[in-house]
């Protein structure tokens, strides 16, 4: 492929055939450096709240209606950060660093213009596979979203095919005391460009959002389905007779998800619109003076971000290599000692009530799934008073 430098072509072949016949999970795998990401997965969960204000507005939200509107619009307005981000900042997708298990990542969205102080940590629950467990709360508007990802990939038609596995709890706390409660799951990937060597992701398949007397599914279609256009998607909200929400009628919201979209149905006018800039995260230490512990991910990875950002490559690797020795070591230490890692910041638990209810009422499969409980403790550097 032309995007891939001369020095590299053999490399990224083998690359190629490497993951036609690897399947499962693809984070170990070493890959040319032209495709290399400085920044870890473990700090992914922050595309999130880019638009915190569109966080924040599901709290100011009225009724049913304004609720599971501002969670889909919010939902939607990620998807752009989500899955194109790379593309944008450094031409294509790229490979993320494989986290290291218990890496952390403690981020920030300041209060401003009333949306109040948004915060994140994330936790690198398993190495092998990859899973992340995160938290974002929006303590002044009473939302917090507690979260796992990870993914399983396979390899067809030339393409990455890359299922979400996981899910996200979304908590509204209402002025009346009481809360209400979305699920919230993953559309699949699907990796395309690899030959040509500038991967760049499509969106297929259906995520849903269930909650406050609604099932909402989002199909997402790209170039040659509906429109014809890639990132197109259609975001249905069917009423639930019975389920406590007072609204009757069917919402039906289509566009591009990376531009804007407009209801077409139970409604009428313009719905989201990403085309203003989106507002990063503030990555703040979680130790007591508020300095980066040595397993926080911009800590535990600077020397080989610093290399693969510089093109140093030999460094990137070098250090690589040392990280990863470093936590056979410590997973060794713990057999020998008959002790295992534990979580900070999250307990596992092996099937989520919250996850199964939402689930049979919209009928996604599997009927079950484990999750991952924030215990709570988030560092004084987020939350001073604590
Ligand atoms: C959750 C997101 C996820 C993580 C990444 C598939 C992928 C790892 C998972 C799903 C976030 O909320 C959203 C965005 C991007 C996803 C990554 C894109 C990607 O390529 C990697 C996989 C593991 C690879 O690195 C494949 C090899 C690579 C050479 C292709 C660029």
């Amino acid at each position: 492929g032309e995007a891939v430098p001369v020095a590299q072509r053999s490399s990224w072949t083998s690359f190629l055939k490497s993951i036609a016949s690897v399947s499962g999970d693809l984070s170990s795998m070493t890959a040319p450096p032209f495709i290399l990401s400085p920044i870890s997965l473990t700090e992914y969960p922050a595309y999130w709240c880019e638009r915190p204000e569109l966080f924040a507005e599901i709290g100011d939200a009225k009724t049913s209606e304004e609720r599971v509107l501002a969670v889909l619009k919010w939902f939607i307005s990620t998807l752009k950060g989500q899955y194109t981000s790379r593309n944008e900042t450094s031409g294509s997708e790229k490979k993320p660093l494989n986290p290291a298990l218990g890496e952390l990542f403690y981020g920030t969205w300041p209060d401003k213009d009333g949306r109040g102080k948004t915060d994140l940590i994330a936790e690198q629950v398993s190495h092998h596979p990859p899973i992340t467990a995160y938290v974002i709360e929006n303590q002044s508007k009473g939302l917090k979203l507690v979260g796992h990802n990870a993914q399983k990939t396979s390899f067809s038609g030339g393409s990455i095919i890359v299922k979400q596995i996981g899910h996200a709890v979304l908590t509204v706390k209402l002025p009346s005391g009481s809360e209400e409660k979305f699920l919230l799951t993953l559309p699949r990937l699907r990796i395309d460009g690899l030959w040509y060597g500038a991967p760049y992701i499509e969106l297929t398949e259906h995520s849903n959002i269930v909650g406050d007397g609604f099932v909402g599914v989002v199909e997402y279609k790209g170039k040659g389905y509906f429109s014809g256009k890639s990132h197109t998607f259609k975001a249905t909200l069917t009423p639930q007779p019975g389920m406590g929400g007072a609204a009757t009628k069917e919402i039906v919201v289509e566009g591009l998800w990376h531009q804007n979209s407009k209801i077409v149905t139970g409604g009428h006018g313009p719905f989201h619109d990403v085309s203003a800039p989106k507002e990063e995260v503030t990555a703040v230490g979680g130790e007591a003076r508020g300095e980066m512990g040595p397993m926080e991910t911009r800590k535990l990875w600077e020397l080989v971000s610093k290399g693969i950002r510089e093109g140093d490559f030999d460094t990137a690797s070098k250090e690589k290599t040392r990280i990863e020795n470093e936590m056979r070591q410590r997973r060794k230490d713990e057999v020998a000692s008959g002790t295992s890692w534990e979580s900070k910041h999250f307990n596992q638990i092996s099937s989520d009530p919250v996850y199964e209810d939402l689930a049979k009422l919209a009928k996604i499969t599997p009927p079950t799934e484990d999750a991952y409980v924030f215990r709570g403790n988030w560092p004084k550097s987020l939350r001073p008073s604590n």
